[in-house]
């Protein structure tokens, strides 16, 4: 097949425009997947690794507030977010001018050859809205697992240790080093080994499965491994998550983080806060460090930071930074101008469109719904999370053990009823909620009311 015919087979009409203006709505016009997805999943199949999955088996051609419409013109309702990327809406007005202004400058300079100044500015920005008022320095990357890695080699640069210490259910990424970092096994890790040396894992904070520690209580037994297992003397920096993403969205207790940063701060350890995924408004704050009341030395953060165009952050301590060799960081496309001219928009999006404060409504919203639903069914073990970064995790009615076949079904048969919405969690049992800001009340409720109508036939 020529791609001139392909392009005819999959459009019969013109696509529509993404962005807000697209019709608020949920409209199936055929099943999920309609015929055209389907033919295009039957292409996917011969042209792309069957490594890479998707969740949702339809194919977008516009999508923007909180909606995603696919090939066969079906408008489904978007609980993710792309994974927490989105978080200004799919083609989010700012964003769009921003970059198309830039495109017509210039594409790509490589700023470690010659620099612009959208990438300074990100880098104030960054600088600016992260915790803590000492100095700062940012760095910029293309994804979140490179800004996890180039965090690292910062530590360990600045501390001229090694070890780092990592989390039970962390989740930083698929590079070599990010895989040994993160937790889960499947899929993330089996058969890709060996793996990065001089990690180490530790226990966290999961008053759900912990036995109800105090965050204390957690945090003198991580401590204790760390000392045990691997001491300080030998230990550039300690990496979390504050909120757990892929791992199942877990809000450590009360004074687990703060008491983690002490003993970092204590024994000349770097704190790196992964924001990759709490980060940018998403939880109600610019970054969830903030409600957790820490301070990191360093932060890490992509995502939400550039309105769905690739880019990763380091932001931290000037000291900290600024101990690698000149040329130390760096690579071709970190901070490309497009991605800049798309963060800036984001943020300025963020901050003049009230989406902290809508982040903290969509999050009472989420709550709200499903603390109804748990009185009555109990299969809902918990309702968490923090602003517009929430979850349900599903158990056994009866034995409180996670329920990741009930999980799976709910998802699959909400996807049918045209809601998005990612499962995540360890035990693979938890469905999570990364509606764009954008979304309205009405749609939100919506698309919950599907996930509940799905939980109840399930
Ligand atoms: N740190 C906390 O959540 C990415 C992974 C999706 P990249 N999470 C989504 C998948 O299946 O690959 C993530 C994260 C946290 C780091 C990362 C890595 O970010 O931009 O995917 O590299």
């Amino acid at each position: 097949m020529t791609l001139t015919e392909s392009a005819v087979t999959v459009s019969t009409t013109a696509a529509p425009v993404g962005g807000p203006s697209l019709p608020q709505q949920r409209t199936l016009v055929t099943a999920i997947p309609g015929p055209k997805s389907q033919e295009l999943l039957a292409r996917k199949a011969q042209a792309v690794s069957a490594s890479v999955g998707s969740t949702i088996p339809v194919f977008t051609v516009a999508a923007g507030g909180g909606v995603l419409v696919d090939v066969d013109g079906n408008s489904l309702i978007d609980l993710g977010s792309g994974i927490a990327v989105t978080g200004v809406g799919n083609s989010a007005p700012r964003v769009v001018a921003a970059v198309a202004a830039q495109l017509e400058q210039f594409t790509h300079t490589c700023f470690t050859v010659a620099p612009y100044d959208s990438y300074v500015e990100v880098a104030e920005a960054l600088n600016r809205l992260t915790p803590g008022d000492h100095e700062k320095r940012s760095a910029l990357f293309n994804s979140g697992a490179e800004a996890v890695e180039n965090a690292v080699k910062i530590a360990r640069h600045y501390t001229g240790k090694q070890g780092v210490v990592v989390f039970d259910h962390a989740y930083h990424g698929r590079t070599n080093l990010t895989m040994a970092l993160t937790a889960k096994n499947q899929p993330y890790k089996n058969g890709f080994g060996p793996f990065a040396p001089e990690v180490y894992r530790v226990p966290t904070s999961y008053p759900l499965r912990d036995g109800g520690l105090s965050g204390a209580e957690a945090a003198k037994l991580t401590i204790t491994q760390i000392e045990k297992q691997v001491g300080a003397g030998n230990l550039a920096a300690v990496m979390i998550e504050p909120i757990q993403g892929e791992g199942g969205f877990i809000v450590p207790a009360d004074g687990f983080m703060n008491a983690i940063v002490d003993w970092c701060t204590a024994n000349g350890v770097v704190f790196i806060a992964d924001e990759v995924q709490t980060g940018f408004a998403r939880t109600g704050t610019m970054f969830a460090s903030e409600q957790f009341g820490i301070v990191p030395d360093l932060v890490v953060t992509a995502k939400g930071i550039a309105g769905g165009l690739p880019l990763s952050a380091v932001t931290g301590r000037a000291e900290i930074m600024d101990a690698p060799q000149i040329g130390g960081l760096g690579g071709t496309y970190g901070g490309n101008p497009l991605a800049c001219a798309a963060a800036l928009a984001t943020i300025e999006t963020y901050e003049e469109d009230g989406l902290l404060e809508r982040a903290a409504e969509i999050g009472a919203i989420v709550r709200e719904v499903f603390g109804a639903a748990q009185a009555t069914d109990a299969r809902i073990g918990e309702v968490r999370g923090l602003g517009a970064m929430m979850a349900i995790e599903l158990v056994d009615a009866a034995t409180g053990e996670p329920d990741a076949a009930l999980t799976a079904r709910v998802a699959t048969a909400t996807h049918a009823l045209g809601v998005i919405v990612l499962t995540c969690g360890t035990y693979g049992n938890v469905i999570r909620f990364l509606p764009p800001l954008a979304i309205g009340d009405e749609l939100l409720r919506e698309g919950l009311q599907v996930v509940l109508d799905a939980l109840a036939a399930n």
